[in-house]
């Protein structure tokens, strides 16, 4: 990728982001760390799930993973090689109380702690969330895990001690990540819409509950996350930052014109009715609760009024156009279009190519709910990466994508979209739970049987993308 002075400099306009603008990646806990009964971790959900013969495609589990636990400081090296400045990794509740509440342990808190020191030794930003899938065993055996209110509350108990214990360096915390994810699929099988289909996908616990069930699972979720804000604004050093990190429901519209942008605008609050609408709006929409009928949450007012608690951001995970919508004359005000079938997509199955969900996705999440600060807080796909005979893994699809969706980013922060920083998914190949070790979705590409990490070429393009804070 060098370049030789014999040729004539073409002029082309930078597309930049504005000055401070974060250049992040990915990751979270039980996809990369491995050591999963170590220095006094308990269980998680995903450590009983992936050793349940027959839950993962290919057998794996993440008990070694990336064996980022013994490895950290070399991954952090590569995070500084890939030109990031901030990194948003996700902290295992059972490594800090092994039974989910009681007692702490010092062992997997210091983990934390010294990985926090190298990234701000390596002058990269730590981003924590909270929440990444992993539930203790310990919480799901005694109240079912999120079917109880009591989830909702020890989580808070865990978010405001970790505040306490890293706030001193850690600036921003998530709390939950992708709620309707781990909530749909763990709980229900979410299907996930596919150009030519639907996918049914299954997460740990595993559970097919009721439709009421369900809903009250999603209302204990958004509970937690309240009461994990209230807990990080109590325990947590003065400025501290908080907000979600949720997969939002992106309806695009397909022609960008007044009218079929406000229709999706409209698709979108009601996409998002039982997660970021009722968090960032502190009521359920009426036509949730309607659609709900019996299958209604159960929930008080003082619940709403923790679950809309102050936010200091709003973190959106950005992968695809939940929808493309038009403008109707008939009720909802919106139809959908679907999805062609020769629609283009990844080599992950559910992921539709739909760059303009990243210009749509935070532009309403400021028109609807006038967010001050918005994180990108995931982006990207996954390829069939090989590593040539060259030692290069050429992975042409992700630099396209990857470059497509910046464009739209890019779109939207010139807009005055207040979009402060972009994190890809992911920093490194991992464990991509139930698909196991077949999706690759890292910017390194990682031999799970000698843990050799080896950038591929898209590394070369984000590090080139945060160098000149542009679309490159
Ligand atoms: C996210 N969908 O999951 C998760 O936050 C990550 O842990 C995961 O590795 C990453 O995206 C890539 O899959 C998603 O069906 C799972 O639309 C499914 C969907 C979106 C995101």
């Amino acid at each position: 990728m060098s370049t030789t002075s014999s040729h004539r400099a073409v002029p082309v306009a930078p597309r930049e982001f504005p000055t401070g603008f974060f250049w992040g990646t990915a990751t979270s806990a039980y996809q990369i760390e491995g050591a999963w009964d170590e220095d006094g971790k308990g269980p998680s959900i995903w450590d009983t799930f992936a050793h349940t013969p027959g839950k993962i495609r290919d057998g794996s589990t993440g008990d070694v993973a990336n064996d980022h636990y013994h490895r950290y400081q070399e991954d952090v090296k590569l995070m500084k090689d890939l030109g990031a400045t901030a990194y948003r990794f996700s902290i295992s509740w059972p490594r800090i109380f092994p039974q989910g509440t009681d007692t702490p342990n010092a062992k997997g808190l210091d983990f934390y702690s010294r990985l926090v020191d190298e990234l701000k030794a390596a002058g990269i930003e730590p981003f924590a969330t909270l929440y990444h899938w992993d539930l203790p065993q310990a919480l799901q055996d005694k109240h079912k895990g999120w079917q109880s209110r009591d989830t909702a509350k020890a989580f808070a108990d865990y978010a405001g001690y970790v505040a306490e214990k890293l706030s001193d360096r850690v600036k921003h915390f998530f709390t939950i990540n992708e709620f309707r994810t781990f909530v749909d699929a763990g709980h229900h099988g979410h299907e996930a819409h596919v150009a030519g289909g639907t996918l049914t996908i299954l997460l740990a616990p595993g559970l097919k509950l009721p439709g009421g069930e369900l809903n009250q699972v999603r209302h204990h979720a958004v509970l937690g996350h309240g009461l994990a804000v209230q807990a990080i604004r109590a325990k947590g050093k003065a400025g501290t930052k908080v907000g979600p990190a949720e997969v939002i429901e992106c309806a695009v519209p397909l022609i960008e014109s007044p009218e079929h942008i406000a229709a999706a605008q409209t698709a979108t609050r009601e996409a998002n009715a039982p997660f970021l609408t009722v968090m960032l709006e502190g009521k359920y929409t009426d036509a949730y609760l309607k659609a709900a009928g019996q299958d209604a949450p159960q929930f008080s007012d003082d619940d709403l009024k923790v679950i809309a608690s102050p936010l200091d951001f709003v973190g959106i995970n950005v992968y695809k156009p939940a929808v493309y919508v038009l403008a109707s004359e008939q009720a909802p005000g919106w139809r959908a279009v679907p999805f062609a079938k020769s629609h283009p997509k990844m080599f992950n199955a559910w992921l539709a190519l739909g760059p303009e969900a990243m210009y749509w996705a935070p532009k309403f999440v400021q028109s609807l709910w006038g967010a001050k600060e918005i994180f990108i807080t995931e982006n990207g796909c996954a390829s069939d990466d090989v590593v040539a005979d060259d030692g290069t893994v050429y992975d042409t699809d992700r630099v396209v994508f990857l470059r497509a969706y910046l464009t739209q980013l890019q779109r939207a922060t010139a807009d005055g979209v207040p979009v402060r920083g972009y994190f890809q998914w992911s920093t490194m190949d991992n464990f991509e739970w139930t698909a196991g070790f077949g999706n690759r979705f890292g910017l390194v590409h990682v031999d799970f049987k000698t843990q050799k990490r080896t950038p591929k070429m898209s590394a070369a393009w984000f590090r080139e993308a945060a160098k000149r804070n542009a679309v490159v």
